[in-house]
């Protein structure tokens, strides 16, 4: 059952984070507390927060756009939007603040904690379907807060009438984030969501029979990013939305949006996923057309060309198109693996995908496709206009090199990460089957299984470099030292180019690990850190919780 359950509302820090995070985080609120006061003059007793945390992608890397499933986690770091309304609190400070528009629309003045975020604000029509609503024209941070806005508007317009509250003349918000940008933990998804959750708890819109339930918000903060120039998938937000401490989320896409958590194995000794960023920055919004909405149309072509090799419909004139995942379901639904009669319900997912991976080097690949081939190529083999077949499946400007689609080895990628997904998962859901039945001490799962789980992280490392070429040098250095220091798997976390790994430790060796990452990657790459930007760099995390609404009580 897809969960519509509200939101969390928490009272107390107890609720929002695991102790080892809160010993830390509880001082980073009173700071944001004290700066809302000094920029407003609003007491905190009259603040919300909206907090959406970033998350580490544990398995599962660019299939989440194919409609395969994945296995990420929140992490600690996360965007922490406080907010209050300004009409209900005679003290508020006025006077340096833009006048609440005359015409009923409400004023959202924002503010961030770090002077590198500008100031700004922007008027919207509350009761409105968010269709005057406009992006700014050069991307801003507060593209993520207006895209959010602009998500929420049109799905209660869409869907369960405009709001019934007098709209507030108007919000003020402070945004105070932790997770580091362009790095692959999330932090554009971190904002959108935790944006879209302030709206809808201004709009009172969080729970109760009108409220707006977790799976619907997901899928708004999906939406709304795409907004902002990226053809995501939707991982990202799911895992802010219903991740839970001492979990993975099991997040499956099609036929609609589901999210499972499962525990994470106990071992004996612990295991950590340390994160260590290779502090190269991957801006999608800058590289997208030759790197992720690149990968993105590669993937289009292939599922196109497979419908056409196992002689399934398909249509150009259809959005969203079909992904590898919907035509490998009709597939297996229609014909069945051997043609024979319907069997696929039966099958399990890894098995059906053993089959695929069989039969993609005949649809897609053979002699001198590791190069790819041009769109004139694909549009001849699928028997269409080079212009028709263009235009369906570049819904964004995309720059290949030399001009080739990359679709075999693309699909190779795509295929093998989803079974390394259900692969790991398998050893997730085996192992806390086990240790419920099991005395204490055999609860420990063997150092076989951190090493079969390890195994699979630095496959999909392997082939995200091979197949999906969506790592870079620093990268696969930091992988390198990684599993020479202790790593027991690692591999790059979130798109690549850049950005961070995350790596399976066992937690007596984290210590060492972290010191062998910093004398042999960070002090020659980067002399000049402070300890503080080392500390942001490179940290262990246990997973947790997902977004919540928080007011003291
Ligand atoms: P990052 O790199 O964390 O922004 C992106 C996509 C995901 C997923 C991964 C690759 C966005 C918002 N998210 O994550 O949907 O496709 O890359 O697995 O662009
Ligand atoms: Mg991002």
């Amino acid at each position: 059952m897809p969960d519509q359950s509200p939101l969390p509302f928490a009272t107390s820090l107890d609720d929002v984070y695991t102790p080892a995070a809160l010993a830390h985080e509880g001082e980073r609120w009173n700071n944001l507390f004290d700066s809302f006061e000094k920029e407003y003059g609003v007491d905190h007793k009259h603040l919300k927060v909206a907090r959406a945390p970033g998350r580490v992608n544990i398995i599962g890397e660019h299939i989440d756009y194919c409609g395969f499933s994945v296995l990420p986690a929140a992490i600690e770091r996360d965007v922490l939007i406080a907010f209050a309304t300004s009409d209900p609190h005679p003290s508020f400070k006025g006077a340096d603040l833009p006048a609440p528009s005359a015409d009923g629309k409400t004023t959202f003045v924002l503010r961030n904690l770090s002077s590198k975020f500008t100031p700004t604000s922007f008027e919207v029509d509350l009761a409105g379907d968010g269709a005057d609503l406009a992006l700014p024209k050069d991307h801003h941070w507060s593209s993520y807060f207006i895209a959010g806005t602009k998500g929420i508007l049109q799905h209660l317009s869409a869907n369960a009438g405009t709001a019934p509250v007098t709209p507030p003349k108007r919000v003020l918000i402070l945004v105070g984030g932790t997770v580091p940008e362009g790095s692959g933990l999330s932090s554009s998804s971190a904002m959108t969501t935790a944006s879209a959750i302030a709206v809808l708890e201004v709009l009172g819109r969080r729970d109760g029979e009108d409220g707006v339930g977790r799976k619907d918000l997901t899928n708004v903060a999906i939406e709304s990013e795409r907004l902002v120039g990226v053809n995501s998938g939707g991982m990202d937000q799911s895992a802010s939305v219903f991740s839970r401490s001492k979990h993975l989320l099991h997040v499956c896409f099609i036929p609609h949006l589901e999210a499972r958590a499962i525990p994470l194995p106990k071992t004996s000794p612990p295991f950590s996923f340390v994160i260590a960023n290779t502090l190269v920055k991957s801006e999608k919004k800058v590289t997208a057309k030759f790197q992720y909405n690149l990968r993105v149309v590669e993937t289009r072509l292939g599922a196109l060309l497979l419908a056409k090799f196992l002689g399934l419909p398909y249509t150009l004139e259809s959005r969203p198109f079909p992904s590898y995942k919907t035509i490998v379901d009709a597939y297996f639904q229609h014909r069945g693996p051997t043609h024979g009669p319907i069997r696929s319900n039966s099958q399990r997912p890894e098995k059906l995908l053993r089959t695929m991976i069989g039969l993609i080097g005949q649809a897609l690949g053979g002699p001198g496709l590791e190069n790819g081939m041009t769109m004139a190529q694909v549009a001849q083999k699928l028997e269409v206009g080079e212009d028709v077949l263009a235009h369906a499946v570049t819904d964004r400007e995309v720059e290949p090199q030399e001009g080739r689609y990359k679709i075999w080895t693309r699909a190779r990628h795509v295929f093998s990460e989803a079974l390394r997904v259900y692969e790991f998962k398998d050893i997730l859901c085996r192992t806390a089957a086990t240790s419920q039945r099991a005395t204490p001490d055999a609860d420990d799962p063997s150092k076989a299984l951190l090493e079969q789980m390890g195994g699979l992280m630095n496959e999909s490392m392997r082939s995200c470099q091979v197949d999906y070429e969506c790592s870079c040098p620093e990268l696969d250095e930091v992988v390198d030292i990684a599993r020479r220091n202790g790593a027991i798997g690692s591999r790059v976390t979130g798109a690549g180019w850049g950005g961070a790994t995350v790596s399976l430790v066992s937690e007596p060796d984290v210590p060492r690990f972290i010191e062998a990452l910093k004398t042999e990657y960070y002090n020659k790459r980067y002399p000049n850190l402070s300890e503080q930007e080392l500390a942001d760099a490179v940290f262990p995390t246990k997973s947790e919780a997902g977004a919540c609404v928080y007011q003291q009580s």
